[in-house]
């Protein structure tokens, strides 16, 4: 007999006007990699075939709106959505369920979405950005005990006071948030300047208040204002230290000519040395191969055979592995689902009223368990994935792993490799007053 044909729909944003997170450049291939590896798989929702439409959101949240109402009354019926970049996620997640729809997103960072009242059927496989900041993730007792990967970080440098440069979107609102809560907590002085789309004043804000370790919490577009200013300030060298967002391409600072930065890659490249990063891992290092038969590495080989380009370059190329997991995910929860509905009632019978198809795969995702090509897939109770952080820092214009960052036991594994400007040891946080 015909294979069966289960309809799903993603968004992927493929390029970002606005100055989002173009992660679908990678993230689309992976999943198209992930849809043809289950849909050969004999034991694997045997006498099915997935299928899935696909728009481009830009990561824009009003496109994503149009495409959410072109997957629902466009026929056929989808049976559950893949979504990327934490603003599409949020009004995707948040409309979804009035369909009985569940949401998967392999490229949502924002702590925000880990709210099942605002977001009540959201699963993802991509780590929230306070895994870094974990405070959700512990039970009240070992929060006291346990610090966030930066707090550990400012504490092991002596830090008391660090300020935060963000950009004006929730994702980077609620994640301040935290980190602000959590450095309190431990008698560390958080200052807080934001921007929407043009950092120049709050820059000239740090400057004034004589910044020394600055947070920064912004997309990549932003960050590369953002480092242009700070050369152009001199907030940068031996003195300050930064933190950037660690998902962004590993050439990030290099100059588009199309963003018309007033700067040189020279003078990028000098204000981005021995910048701190911190980000989720994202690809497992595992030898042993993951559900799909592959190792983590084996799923990045052939997935840069995609691309013309250095993959440095290339939108996603980090997330990739947590959006082919996520079809995984979906899939096995698929299967889970088919082989737990009464007898009479059969997976493609999926309509947007249908309770008892819409409890079940909720049940299935939420128990969802296996070796993926990003680490060991599981999900919290708010639908979060729990993972280990890493921090790196630039050292020659390459980034160099410092060390990790265990989450649920708060254990920081540290190298000693990092380096500083002025060749000695970390800069004071603050100009120090010389008594006499
Ligand atoms: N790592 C990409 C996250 C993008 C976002 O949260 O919008």
């Amino acid at each position: 007999a015909e294979p069966v044909t289960l309809h799903i729909g993603g968004t992927f944003p493929m390029e970002s006007g606005s100055g989002g997170w173009a992660g679908g450049e990678a993230c689309l291939p992976a999943v198209q990699m992930a849809l043809e590896d289950v849909n050969n798989r004999l034991d694997i929702l045997p006498g099915y075939v997935l299928n899935m439409t696909n728009h481009n959101s830009q990561c824009q949240p009003g496109l994503a709106m149009q495409q959410l109402y072109d997957f629902l009354y466009k026929p056929p019926t989808k049976l559950m959505l893949l979504t990327g970049c934490s603003p599409v996620t949020t009004v995707i997640a948040e409309a979804a369920p009035v369909w009985k729809l569940v949401v998967l997103s392999y490229g949502g960072s924002s702590p925000a979405l880990s709210n099942r009242n605002r977001f009540p059927t959201l699963f993802r496989t991509h780590p929230s950005a306070n895994m870094q900041n974990p405070t959700r993730y512990l039970s009240v007792r070992s929060l006291d005990y346990s610090s966030n990967l930066r707090i550990h970080i400012m504490e092991k440098f002596k830090w008391k006071r660090f300020t935060i440069l963000m950009s004006v979107e929730e994702v980077f609102v609620t994640t301040a948030k935290d980190l602000e809560a959590l450095a309190r907590k431990k008698g560390i002085r958080v200052d807080r300047q934001s921007f929407y789309g043009d950092p120049t004043d709050a820059m000239k804000t740090l400057q004034r208040q004589d910044a020394r370790i600055i947070v920064g919490l912004f997309y990549v577009t932003e960050a590369r204002k953002v480092l242009c200013q700070a050369y152009h300030n001199g907030l940068y060298g031996r003195r300050y230290v930064w933190f950037f967002i660690g998902w962004y391409a590993d050439t990030w600072y290099y100059p588009p000519p199309e963003e018309h930065l007033n700067c040189t890659a020279e003078q990028m490249a000098a204000a981005a040395e021995y910048h701190f990063t911190t980000e989720s891992v994202m690809l497992s290092r595992d030898k042993v191969p993951a559900i799909s038969d592959m190792t983590g590495m084996q799923f990045q080989e052939r997935l840069t055979q995609h691309f013309q380009k250095d993959t440095a370059n290339v939108g996603g190329f980090p997330e990739a592995p947590l959006a082919y997991d996520a079809v995984w995910a979906l899939a096995l929860a698929f299967n889970c689902t088919r082989n737990n509905l009464p007898p009479h009632i059969r997976l493609e019978n999926f309509s947007y009223d249908n309770k008892v198809i819409a409890d079940t795969l909720f049940q299935c995702v939420k128990n969802t368990s296996f070796r993926g090509v990003s680490g060991k897939v599981m999900f919290s109770d708010s639908g979060d994935r729990i993972a280990r952080t890493q921090i790196e820092q630039m050292q020659g214009g390459k980034y160099k792993i410092m060390g990790y960052y265990d989450t649920t036991t708060g254990d920081l594994e540290w190298y000693n490799k990092e380096q500083w400007m002025n060749g000695r040891g970390p800069p004071p946080d603050s100009t120090v007053i010389k008594k006499h």
